[in-house]
């Protein structure tokens, strides 16, 4: 489905006039773009006395069409960039295209069409649409994450982190298909099936790349140097998270093996009453007793179908399995059972923990379950000694706990932790959810991991600089089989090993995509340089870091994360100065298709902006996707309100094109016009640094509602001076527009875009007037309006209050005993 072409708004008469030239979008926006283009208007240098301003939004996916969508992303974040660049600074505003990825290889393989061919047709198509939005993008500097002039740095960055340890080989879990032997990605398994078989899926250990973003975890929890929206930097932490607790070892009964758990509670200890190995732990086969024997293995199996998510799914009933043998715990000999159960994850902390149900509402439902002794040990203070209906998980005070009892239990933490450390049981660790990052995958569309195995003596060897790019081969072989077509390329595995010549295989996995997107912003700045590190360092420690980071917050962890944790790392190589790659972050909302769902191809609810942008103009759309709310929550696509812009914009032309005519000059309507111009300067600049695009629009109509009352009755001057302030003012939401009337209308000089942001005086704004409320007792009883000279008069504000008839009726008969009088604000009579 396609978005209903509105019309233009129709011409006012005087718009129509004889002499008045007709507003005609279509005519003047690829005019003024192809003459910017020409000129280099938004070509940036690192060579001006201007401060430096680099302003960002999230590239695009390479997926075909532009939609209303990456409009409300770049054509609004234009909006503020070019706002900055009259407002004095240089300003950085790129765009290219995140351009790997499996969509483009699943167009080979559904339509025959090459990856590369795919991607590179929307790259051109894409281009074309977003130039149509009339932006500042500098489209010197764009990129294409799939070219080997790019991705050759994505490989000798994995090189460095390989060499500093950074890069390293473990095997992890992938989704397999056994009946098409290969890897799917969690998006092609649907319902823990297959999409193209239908078999179901199993987990499979595969060896495969990681970055050890774990090293940078503590510093990832800095966000001292930047100014993110708190829910993002509360999703990282959360990601990260960080918590403290206390690793000790629980002896195995009459055995030398020992069981290590990791707890945030050791103030619970004395109240364990089983202990859990996560289904995969090492130690299980051991601890398993003959008879338990079938149960486990069966439980194992139940288990590795199922994702950690599921695993951790509050809502899912908790299920465990005894291995039929016991430990005892090391504070106070009690001898419990222990057991395997799902909800241990084999990868965090140490695969194993206490069951402490008294204080855990997993673990009492565990209990409940199989009618497992609960021993309360932190209890509310003045608890009577009566079961517990439920855990109870707050801090209290420590039972049951041998020389702890009566202890607060966050006291009785610090002490048992002190005491389990004095008896070399245990000590205290800091543990992290955060999990190095998975680098590796089976695909084509990626950068190819530089690596290759020796099959003599050398191991895992790097591809040597001089060698770089690894590049994708073209012919390679799309088929539905779910392996990597690198994997049964006939040469490009078959290498030679560069340390001692012999006959080695190539690395065929290619890299996570995200690894495009965590340095991609310093390419920008200079994306042809092609010696290393892949960036001018002078150039950006000119840019970086990022001033005004623009994208949706889908992206809080993920890509804000591994790029937080790349710049670090490249800092720590000494190629960038800074630690933090993007310094403002703002997350505006989404705009939803016409239904309020989310706007995909396969819904049939994309809004395509070309078939507005070609009626009514890119300037008319620009203003109304800021006009629609807050940038910030976005909302369904309803063009309802499209008429308020379009008229704006009338509007605006009319009042420039249309030859004024002036009866008599009027002293008051000038002064009001004047202030009206200057607080809507003042307003407006705060507004745009504030990303309130909508109610700076509100204020730029208001203004010109003023115009038009104004326009007989003051001079020349006056005038002039709205009429450049209001073009300034609109320049950077209507840029066309803007341009047309101030170049070739007024003859002003060329560009406006080039032009200082207008700026307001203080002693215009006042008011004359100011409104003053009255009091009598602290009721509200009045207003006052008085000339702003007389108001810090007291004595004849104190008149004039007086003079009110309800003040004088609620005074008539009593005395005046106080008068608090605040200057400019409010006078409050105290009678009795
Ligand atoms: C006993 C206990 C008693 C716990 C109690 C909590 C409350 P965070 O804060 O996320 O680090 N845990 C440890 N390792 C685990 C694993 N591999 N899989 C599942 N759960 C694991 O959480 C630490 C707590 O999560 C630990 O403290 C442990 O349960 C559990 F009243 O130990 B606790
Ligand atoms: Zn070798």
């Amino acid at each position: 489905m396609t978005a209903e072409p509105v019309p233009a708004e129709p011409m006012t008469d005087a718009q129509t006039g004889a002499r008045a030239r007709r507003y005609s979008p279509t005519e003047i926006e690829p005019r003024w773009q192809r003459q910017w283009g020409e000129d280099g208007l938004y070509v940036a240098s690192t060579d001006s006395d201007r401060p430096k301003y680099y302003a960002l939004v999230m590239f695009p996916y390479t997926s075909g069409d532009i939609h209303i969508g990456h409009w409300y992303n770049f054509a609004v974040a234009d909006v503020h960039a070019r706002y900055k660049s009259m407002h004095g600074f240089n300003v950085l505003m790129p765009m290219g295209y995140d351009a790997f990825g499996l969509p483009a290889e699943n167009a080979a393989i559904d339509r025959g069409i090459h990856p590369h061919t795919w991607t590179m047709d929307n790259i051109e198509r894409m281009t074309r649409q977003i130039k149509t939005m009339g932006g500042m993008y500098d489209w010197s500097k764009t990129l294409a994450a799939c070219l080997p002039e790019y991705y050759k740095w994505n490989q000798w960055f994995f090189i460095k982190f390989f060499e500093k340890g950074l890069a390293y080989r473990a095997k992890a879990p992938v989704n397999w298909c056994p009946k098409d032997q290969g890897v799917l990605a969690n998006e092609q398994v649907k319902d823990g099936r297959c999409w193209r078989c239908d078999t179901p899926v199993v987990r499979r250990d595969l060896e495969q790349w990681f970055f050890k973003i774990t090293a940078y975890a503590d510093e990832l929890l800095d966000f001292s140097q930047i100014e993110w929206p708190e829910r993002v930097e509360t999703m990282q932490k959360n990601w990260v998270g960080r918590s403290e607790g206390v690793q000790f070892d629980i002896p195995v009964e009459d055995s030398a093996h020992k069981i290590s758990v990791y707890t945030t509670r050791i103030d619970t200890v004395f109240g364990i009453t089983w202990v859990v190995l996560a289904p995969e732990h090492p130690l299980v086969d051991t601890l398993t007793t003959p008879e338990q024997r079938e149960a486990v293995t069966a439980y194992q199996q139940q288990t590795s179908m199922l994702s950690e998510i599921d695993r951790q799914s509050t809502e899912k009933e908790k299920s465990g399995v005894p291995l039929g043998t016991y430990a005892i715990n090391p504070v106070n000999g009690a001898r419990v059972p222990i057991w395997i159960a799902d909800y241990v994850l084999g990868t965090y902390g140490t695969g194993a923990v206490m069951g402490v149900p008294a204080s855990d509402e997993r673990d009492f439902e565990f209990a409940k379950k199989y009618e497992l002794p609960i021993i309360p040990v932190v209890v509310p203070e003045g608890w009577d000694g009566s079961e517990l209906a439920a855990a109870y998980i707050d801090p209290g005070v420590m039972v049951n706990s041998g020389e702890f009892d009566g202890l607060p239990s966050e006291e009785g933490k610090v002490k048992v932790a002190e005491w389990i450390e004095a008896k070399g049981i245990g000590q205290r660790t800091v543990n992290y959810r955060l999990r190095d990052w998975l680098i590796s995958r089976q695909r084509y569309w990626g950068t190819p991991i530089p690596m290759v195995y020796c099959q003599g003596p050398c191991g895992i060897v790097p591809v040597p600089e001089a060698d770089l790019p690894v590049v994708l081969p073209e012919d390679a072989e799309f088929k539905p089989t779910g392996e990597s077509p690198l994997a049964s390329h006939p040469t490009f595995t078959r290498t030679t090993c560069p340390t001692c010549g012999g006959p080695a295989r190539r690395e065929t996995d290619t890299m996570d995509t995200f690894m495009d997107s965590s340095w991609y912003f310093l390419r920008f700045t200079d994306p042809h340089y092609d010696r290393p590190p892949g960036f001018d360092t002078e150039k950006t420690d000119y840019w970086m870091p990022v001033d005004q980071y623009m994208g949706g917050v889908e992206h809080a962890v993920m890509h804000l994360l591994y790029s937080r944790f790349f710049m670090r790392v490249l800092r720590d190589l000494g190629l960038t100065k800074e630690s933090e790659p993007f310094k403002r972050l703002f997350n505006q909302g989404a705009i939803l298709g016409p239904d309020g769902f989310r706007m995909s191809k396969s819904k049939g609810n994309v809004v395509n902006p070309d078939d507005y942008v070609t009626t009514i103009g890119a300037d008319a759309v620009r203003c109304y996707l800021m006009f629609i709310g807050p940038w910030d929550q976005g909302g369904p696509w309803n063009p309802a309100g499209i008429g308020g812009v379009t008229r704006l914009l009338g509007r605006v032309w009319a009042l420039v094109t249309e030859p004024r005519e002036v009866q008599s000059v009027d002293a008051s309507a000038e002064s009001k016009l004047r202030r009206a111009v200057h607080q809507t300067i003042r307003d407006v600049t705060d507004d745009m640094e504030k990303f309130r695009f909508n109610t700076m629009l509100a204020k730029l109509m208001t203004l010109v509602n003023g115009m038009y009352e104004a326009r007989g009755s003051v001079s020349d001057e006056v005038w002039n001076e709205a009429i450049r302030s209001l073009l300034l003012m609109i320049a950077p939401s209507a840029p066309h527009l803007a341009e047309e009337l101030w170049t070739t209308e007024l003859g002003r000089p060329y560009s406006i875009h080039r032009q200082p942001w207008p700026t307001w005086d203080d002693a215009v704004t006042a008011e004359d007037e100011i409104r003053l409320g009255v009091s009598v007792n602290g009721k509200p009883r009045g207003e006052l309006v008085v000339s702003s000279d007389q108001q810090a008069n007291e004595e004849r504000i104190k008149t004039l209050a007086l003079a009110l008839p309800r003040v004088a009726a609620l005074v008539e008969g009593k005395t005046v005993r106080r008068v608090i009088f605040v200057p400019g604000k409010m006078l409050n009579l105290v009678v009795s």
